[in-house]
């Protein structure tokens, strides 16, 4: 791994260049600490540049018929196929993401995109009987604008794809920060959409911190729509500012996941779900299992499987295909995962397994199980994303849907067991945007909407058909071919 640091660009009106300013920032493998890559560290002057080439692309773009936007799609879908190995190795050496997660990720981008250039041929807008004689109504879906995209490094390439590609089919243009901890799989993504022919300015790459770009595009008075994907306080200022410059936002933010375990659950099944939602990716999904809540003292009989199963979990530098959990992210992520496992211990949790800092190089924290921890603490309610499970105890369904449903969050939720009753009664009654019966909290399909309820997100959703909506304008059209003045809402009358 001691290879020089690979220089990143920003990618503004079809050309790549470097910030203003000349400024930089490091890119470190989580894995072992090594500096990969140095992208440019843009302010306000590099988001201006990329929203005037928006603004200049939009109005051939979006004049491009949508069928032919969606061929673009197509290709790109194409060179990500050929590319995945490729962006998959960078992506797993910026964040620590393990290569068979890499490859996930990245197929979740070519699933989208061929859901979304398909999408080209369809856009449908309705019709509907005028009230009136010789007279049609219609709607149509027009693009919005310039849409300014920022996303959180945990999927570089999946989530970007679930904004941007919609976004585009619909006709818009766009100035995307990707996260300052994974830019260049991000890049790399985008690279694919240059390369099959997307026309110069209709994407734009800028590349920097949260306060600096991430502000700059929030507040730029020539961006339209905002879509971001991170925590629920960066999320709320967005919110904030984008309502009072009257923007269209669209947020997804944070969770704490519950696995409801009932107590005639196959356990080996949900031993292999729980693991797999708890610790895969590291626990670094917002989706993510963070809480297990065991019903009727099913406990007694999942807890030792589970610690043991989590205990031979290997750890370690993602390069590795026999690892099983890479690093944290960051050194500062790491410390406020543990900093969060001692208060749950300091409020009355027991720790099981894991809860202790594994000597460096690399950002390495073990998959951690918390036991007995109480309604109301800390760790109950607390996102923490990390490979850290909270363990709570309920007496019955009942009381397992309260504890629950007692999170600020809603995005995904699991329940196991093989009564059907009970089931539904989770699938109706837990405040989530999601719920997996029978199977764990991560994982949800490209072609089906995703996102969340209360601090979760703003009520919209991405994936699927969801989007379309959110990245267009409707137009009605009415057409009075009677060729006489006719009234709404009079002319129709006896009266
Ligand atoms: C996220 O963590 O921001 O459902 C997205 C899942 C993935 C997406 C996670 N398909 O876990």
């Amino acid at each position: 791994m001691s290879t020089a640091p690979r220089t990143l660009h920003n990618h503004i009106a079809g050309s790549l260049c470097q910030a203003l300013s000349g400024a930089t920032l490091p890119v470190y493998n989580p894995a072992d600490g090594s500096v990969v890559a140095l992208a440019p560290r843009s302010s306000r002057e590099d988001v201006d540049r990329a929203a005037e080439a928006a603004r200049a692309a939009f109005g051939a773009w979006s004049r491009t018929p949508a069928p032919v936007r969606g061929e673009v799609l197509f290709r790109a879908a194409a060179l990500m196929v050929a590319r995945k190995e490729a962006i998959a190795k960078v992506m797993a050496a910026e964040m620590g993401k393990r290569l068979e997660e890499a490859r996930g990720d990245i197929q979740e981008a070519i699933d989208t995109a061929f859901y979304a250039g398909s999408e080209g041929r369809r856009l449908f807008g309705h019709t509907a009987p005028s009230e009136l004689v010789a007279k049609m109504g219609l709607t149509l879906r027009r693009p919005v604008g310039t849409v300014g995209v920022i996303t959180a490094w945990n999927f570089p390439v999946a989530v970007p794809s679930w904004k941007i590609l919609p976004a585009l089919v619909c006709g818009n243009t766009i100035v995307w920060k990707p996260a300052e901890e994974a830019p260049e799989s991000g890049f790399l993504f985008a690279q694919c959409l240059w390369d099959a022919g997307l026309p110069a300015g209709v994407l734009n790459v800028v590349h920097g911190l949260g306060e600096e770009v991430g502000a700059a595009i929030v507040e730029h008075p020539a961006i339209a729509m905002l879509t971001f994907t991170g925590s629920t306080a960066v999320g709320r200022k967005i919110a904030e500012t984008g309502g009072r410059m009257l923007k269209r936002v669209s947020l997804e933010m944070g969770g704490k996941n519950p696995v409801i375990v009932m107590p005639d659950a196959d356990l080996d099944l949900a031993v292999d779900g729980i693991l797999w939602g708890a610790f895969g990716t590291a626990g670094q999904r917002c989706t993510a299992t963070s809480r297990l809540i065991a019903v009727g003292g099913v406990e007694g009989a999942l807890l030792p499987r589970l610690i043991a199963r989590a205990e031979a979990l290997k750890v370690g530098n993602p390069a590795d295909p026999a690892v099983e959990v890479g690093p944290v992210v960051s050194e500062a992520q790491r410390q406020r995962i543990h900093h969060l496992v001692g208060v749950g211990v300091a409020e009355g949790g027991t720790l099981e397994t894991g809860g202790a800092l594994t000597p460096g190089p690399g950002t390495f924290y073990p998959p951690t199980v918390v036991s007995g921890v109480k309604r109301g603490s800390t760790l109950a309610l607390t996102e923490v994303f990390g490979p850290v499970l909270a363990v709570l105890t309920a007496a019955d369904l009942d009381e397992a849907l309260s504890i629950a449903n007692e999170v600020e969050y809603g995005l995904s939720s699991s329940i196991y067991t093989r009564d059907i009753n009970a089931a539904f009664r989770a699938v109706e009654s837990i405040e989530a945007g999601i719920t997996y019966v029978n199977a764990p909290t991560i994982g949800a399909e490209a072609h089906f909407p995703f996102g969340g309820v209360k601090a979760t997100g703003n009520g919209h959703r991405e994936g699927g058909w969801a989007p379309y909506e959110f990245f267009t304008e409707v137009k009605t059209v009415y057409i009075d071919y009677s060729g006489v003045l006719q009234r709404a809402q009079i002319d129709n009358r006896e009266e």
